[in-house]
């Protein structure tokens, strides 16, 4: 059960009366026990981590792996030597571009990417098969937004080095059954990263379950501050890559014209790691986990179905992506017949509700949908239905609003 006064953990919503705030897949809002567990860390142990001898550092050094252990247990990760820290989805996406794929691929190679990914998990491929002479393939999806078994079968080649795919669309809230793909890409002697941007804040992550040898996602979609993110991957595979950026805190010795490196995960975290930010996420999993996981997953689900059930009665309105409520995972991306998605954004704002409009960082992906931009609108357990029925209200009227008629 999720409390109904769930939102005064939230201080953006005390200190905005009335708003709704339904961009969540953006980022989400912070809980007053992650912005105190930053500002704990500043007030009370701050000092330059993996450096100090003395007390203060070490408790800043503790303070930062405690908060790796914390995301290990969240993802169910084997060792805290497969958890690195990194600012984003973003910047995890490209360190496997650069220290992993860059040296792995040649000529002729293969990279699989869905037609769903955020620009996130596209433009690092590009990079590096430009690069490699390696080929970027694409693998589509259904009118739906489900990508099938059959279709991504047909995607594979004997030359398919590396998938990579999301786990759920930020445009359409589509889910793809990550571990069985994982399972057909090993079969066929591919890797296979995940893009867990969107899930991790909304469903309960086992990495060792869904046997993916990569997975990415960031802090600040998932209740903790922006400027942390995690990059799960297999030791193994860790152990075999080059470092991604190069400097301080990620050697073991240098001399004037070479060096080695450090262990495991610390060859990925070069120079003054994000502690604070650290301490923030290790807050945000607290927080997840006395709630429950589940009871997030489930309330999110209700909410998508009762978001599903009037955004679909609202006039004129074109929902995109899954025929299914709950499909959708939150994520509801639409179009109001003869308005641009931009005004409907901006109509919605004088009510005070916050959605998104435009392209949504998948470009190739709307291009295939066959529009130019839709507006989102993207659900958290701590949104109500009352949020959604204003949702839904304001959207009735925005025809109305730009001088069209019934
Ligand atoms: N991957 C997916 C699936 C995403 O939705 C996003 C951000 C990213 C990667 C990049 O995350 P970042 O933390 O590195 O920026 N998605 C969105 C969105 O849907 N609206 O704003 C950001």
């Amino acid at each position: 059960m999720i409390r109904n006064d769930i939102k005064n953990d939230f201080p953006v919503f005390l200190n905005n009366s009335g708003i709704v705030y339904l961009d969540n897949s953006a980022t989400t809002q912070k809980p007053q026990s992650v912005i105190d567990a930053v500002s704990r860390y500043y007030e009370y142990d701050n000092a330059n981590p993996l450096r100090g001898l003395y007390s203060l550092s070490i408790r800043a050094t503790d303070d930062y792996e405690d908060a790796r252990e914390a995301v290990r247990q969240f993802i169910g990760a084997d060792s805290v030597k497969e958890i690195i820290f990194t600012r984003n989805t973003s910047e995890s996406l490209n360190l496997i571009s650069y220290s992993y794929a860059e040296n792995n691929l040649k000529e002729g190679d293969e990279v699989l990417v869905s037609i769903l990914e955020h620009h996130s998990d596209l433009l690092p491929w590009q990079r590096v098969t430009r690069k490699t002479g390696a080929k970027l393939r694409f693998v589509d999806c259904d009118e739906e937004g489900l990508i099938t078994e059959e279709a991504f079968k047909a995607a594979l080649t004997d030359r398919t080095k590396i998938v990579t795919m999301t786990h759920v669309s930020n445009v359409l809230g589509v889910k793809n059954d990550i571990k069985k793909f994982a399972e057909i890409a090993h079969e066929r002697g591919a890797v296979f990263v995940c893009d867990g941007a969107q899930s991790t804040p909304h469903m309960k992550i086992d990495v060792r379950d869904l046997d993916v040898d990569f997975f990415a996602f960031s802090g600040h979609k998932m209740l903790g501050p922006m400027g942390i993110g995690v990059l799960y991957a297999k030791e193994e595979i860790l152990e075999g890559m080059d470092p991604f950026l190069y400097g301080g805190e990620m050697i073991d010795c240098v001399t004037r014209l070479s060096a080695t490196y450090a262990e495991l995960p610390h060859k990925f975290e070069a120079g003054t790691v994000n502690a604070g930010g650290a301490c923030g996420l290790k807050a945000a999993i607290d927080y997840y986990n006395s709630i429950g996981i589940d009871n997030i997953e489930k309330r999110e689900l209700e909410l998508t179905e009762y978001a599903f059930g009037k955004l679909t009665a609202v006039p004129h309105l074109k929902l995109y992506g899954p025929a299914t409520a709950a499909e959708h995972h939150g994520i509801f991306s639409f179009t109001v017949e003869g308005v641009h998605p931009h005004d409907i954004a901006t109509i919605l704002d004088e009510s005070n509700i916050c959605i998104r409009a435009g392209h949504h960082c998948a470009q190739p992906l709307l291009k295939y949908m066959g529009v130019q931009s839709t507006a989102r609108a993207s659900i958290a357990f701590y949104n109500s239905e009352e949020d959604i029925d204003k949702l839904a209200a304001a959207l009735s009227e925005v025809r109305g609003m730009m001088g069209y008629g019934e």
